[in-house]
């Protein structure tokens, strides 16, 4: 058993985003998002729900917040909804938005949490989705617009900004169709990824514009990291190769090194899906920021050969370096990343891992009415386990966020899939503290984990 001690001015918190928790969807002059659209089309949803009420956030932020604070959280990681304070996704602004979380982040201050805010969490406005959404190159100025409103609205009294939260969402929804708005086109989701990369880049200008007292500003990248199946086969190692390419480094050289590499390049040319690119782009693309925000799940195993996939799908994992939800436990693919970024990038701003969690698709309270998810105790466990480690190694992390404060709408998933430190009940909207939130409360207060390392790290 290992013990590792993380520092008293280590922040820890919870994340959350607007589609996924507010609800209130058409309340208040709010504007459809392209998921209130995507959700309504049959087959899109496995349970076929929509994120119109959710957890209700919307009505009951005072109770979560007071519920966030009773779990001893330091922050509180939350995204705006676009289409809330433009219903139009531009013109004029919806005051009663404006209000909505000039309420919560006054809560949020009356519960001594610190904010941290997301501007783009996907849900874009379906009135701009009409006009082209992220194909179009209007975009980067209708997002600046929208980053500018938020800035001088609250830019005093939210510390932490990310322009945008994974923006591989984005090409998953252009590319793959498997998320809103549900186009498939390689083309269209290089272009939507080249926009989005550049929005980030004039929300990080027109912060600086705005000369905000105290506020860092940051991207928020996911980082999944493909790794062969078989190590010493070269199909194996050829294809995880490409995936790392299309994944996370496409975000990454451009916003560390200024360009998109080679191999990416070579990709997109090959497959005629290279996105416009205007003279300044990268330049814009590239401009310095004050903090990177790490989401860190799990790798990725890919094998080139089908059938033995297919035999690996079949296995049932169980224990050891797999969870019961049947995910690969992989918690040292934090310090990997974290490892990687220093090196690949030189990354010398601080590090946040801003979401970390794992799903559990059957969890329900007890006959005592409690939710005993031994299973992400573990799992969160490991990870800043490996946090502690890299840490130790003198790597600058600051701070790290549990997805989820709250059970929520998981995007294709519905409601089947629950990341909550809190049970929701989504037909009485109670909520009932996980064991995960009770232990997670007590490594927030005494910042000591004890670790069995597993074979498999
Ligand atoms: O729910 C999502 C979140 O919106 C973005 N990151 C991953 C989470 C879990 O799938």
């Amino acid at each position: 058993m290992t013990q590792i001690q993380l520092p008293k001015n280590f922040l820890f918190g919870a994340a959350t985003s607007a589609a996924q928790i507010e609800g209130g969807a058409f309340l208040d002059g709010r504007g459809a998002s392209v998921w209130d659209t995507f959700a309504g089309q049959v087959g899109t949803i496995a349970d076929g729900t929509t994120p119109s009420v959710s957890c209700d956030f919307y009505h009951n932020y005072k109770e979560d917040l007071a519920l966030a604070k009773n779990l001893g959280l330091q922050s509180f990681r939350f995204s705006f909804s676009w289409s809330r304070i433009f219903p139009e996704g531009t013109g004029k602004a919806n005051e009663k938005g404006l209000d909505f979380y000039k309420r919560v982040i006054d809560e949020i201050h009356k519960n001594n949490i610190i904010p941290n805010a997301t501007i783009y969490h996907w849900d874009l406005p379906q009135a701009l989705e009409e006009k082209g959404g992220w194909i179009n190159r209007d975009i980067v100025q209708w997002y600046g617009e929208y980053a500018s409103l938020l800035f001088r609205e609250f830019g005093n009294s939210v510390p932490f900004w990310a322009t945008v939260n994974e923006p591989i969402a984005t090409y998953v929804g252009y590319a793959q169709g498997i998320f809103a708005p549900g186009h498939v086109s390689e083309r269209m989701g290089r272009q939507a990824n080249h926009h989005v990369l550049l929005s980030h880049g004039e929300g990080v200008q027109r912060f600086r514009q705005e000369n905000i007292k105290d506020g860092k500003i940051g991207i928020v990248v996911d980082i999944w990291k493909h790794h062969p199946y078989r190590p010493d086969n070269p199909a194996d190692c050829a294809m995880a190769e490409l995936e790392n390419e299309k994944t996370y480094r496409s975000y990454l050289n451009p916003l560390f090194h200024g360009r998109y590499t080679d191999a990416l390049l070579r990709y997109m040319e090959k497959n005629e899906c290279m996105p416009e690119i205007q003279d300044g782009d990268l330049e814009k693309i590239a401009r310095p920021m004050d903090f990177f925000g790490l989401n860190c799940y799990n790798r990725v195993v890919d094998c080139a050969d089908e059938n033995l996939l297919e035999e690996e799908r079949k296995k049932k994992h169980t224990g050891g370096n797999f969870q019961d939800n049947g995910f690969e436990f992989y918690p040292k693919a934090v310090y990997d990343a974290v490892k990687m970024l220093k090196k690949n990038y030189d990354l010398s701003i601080p590090i946040y891992v801003t979401e970390n969690g794992t799903p559990g698709f059957h969890e329900k309270p007890d006959e005592k009415g409690c939710i005993c998810d031994q299973n992400r105790i573990h799992y969160i466990k490991g990870f800043l386990y490996w946090i502690g480690k890299a840490l130790e190694e003198r790597y600058d992390i600051r701070g790290y966020y549990v997805w989820s404060l709250l059970d929520n709408w998981e995007w294709n998933s519905g409601f089947s899939s629950r990341y909550g430190l809190t049970y929701v009940d989504f037909d009485t909207q109670k909520r009932i503290i996980k064991e995960s939130g009770k232990w997670y409360a007590k490594v927030i207060e005494e910042r000591v984990i004890d670790w069995e390392i597993n074979v498999h790290e």
